[in-house]
């Protein structure tokens, strides 16, 4: 006969392979911001857009989920500024999580893009604290940096509350390795909550951070509370006693 303690066991080590890797929250800027993980956004030359034109550089290459993302393109030529502010995420059920933005560089002619002092910065505020006037990740563009999605390979990791200097390419014009189109931020186990808020400059119509398929990702806590193992121990002994009584 199967133990039934043992079947209970199974089944919740077999949900747990199942929620590794858990998606908590996402936005891929597809409805509207209080569709998925719901955003408010503020500040000038930022916007949720469908435009991917084959005539920038790297061509149509703006969107990397459906038909939208987040495109930060200054509307004159001076500095400005656009926030991406997301709703606070629990974490109470969750270890191991990590929120990642994926990130294109892009010119609208074939010879512009992000330069020095053309940034994303991403900052996290752990358990309801205020957010640092520092940024927990930085990418910097220098002398008209372009990648897409895929052309460019630099993958941009932190701990939050661990600081580290920006991410910034070698060089300008096509970049490939230090092209940084995935950004990582590992959030403490010891956080309960988090709250995300994403800053994009630049100072030029021909220049456009473009962002997409932001999310969080987390491991599903699998340590059964004292109540249910309880129940479930109960339940094993009453299965024994049944069978002793029917044989
Ligand atoms: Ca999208
Ligand atoms: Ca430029
Ligand atoms: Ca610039």
């Amino acid at each position: 006969m199967k133990n039934p303690v043992f079947i209970a066991t199974a089944a919740i080590a077999l949900a747990a392979a199942a929620a590794h890797g858990a998606v908590i929250q996402s936005q891929g800027f597809e409805g509207t911001p209080t569709q998925g993980w719901g955003y408010a956004l503020t500040g000038t030359g930022g916007s949720v857009s469908n435009e991917s034109l084959a005539a920038d550089a790297p061509a149509s290459s703006r969107v990397r989920s459906g038909s939208y993302s987040f495109q930060h393109s200054a509307t004159a030529a001076s500095v400005q500024a656009s926030t991406l502010a997301f709703d606070p995420v629990s974490l109470t059920d969750y270890e191991d999580v990590a929120v990642e933005l994926r990130l294109a560089s892009i010119s609208k002619t074939s010879g512009n893009g992000n330069d020095n002092a053309d940034l994303v910065q991403v900052f996290i505020a752990l358990d309801g604290a205020a957010f640092s006037a520092t940024a927990d990740l930085t990418v910097e563009g220098n002398a008209n940096a372009r990648w897409s999605y895929t052309s460019g390979t630099g993958v941009a990791e932190v701990t939050v509350g661990t600081p580290v200097p920006k991410f910034q390419p070698a060089g300008g014009a096509s970049r490939t390795t230090d092209g940084y189109s995935k950004l990582l931020l590992n959030i403490p186990d010891s956080a309960a909550s988090f709250a995300l808020k994403v800053v994009s400059t630049n100072n030029a119509t021909g220049e456009i951070w473009a962002i997409d398929d932001v999310s969080v990702s987390g491991t599903l806590k699998t340590v059964p509370e004292p109540a249910s193992l309880g129940l479930l121990v109960l339940g094993g002994v009453a299965t024994v006693a049944v069978r002793r009584r029917m044989a």
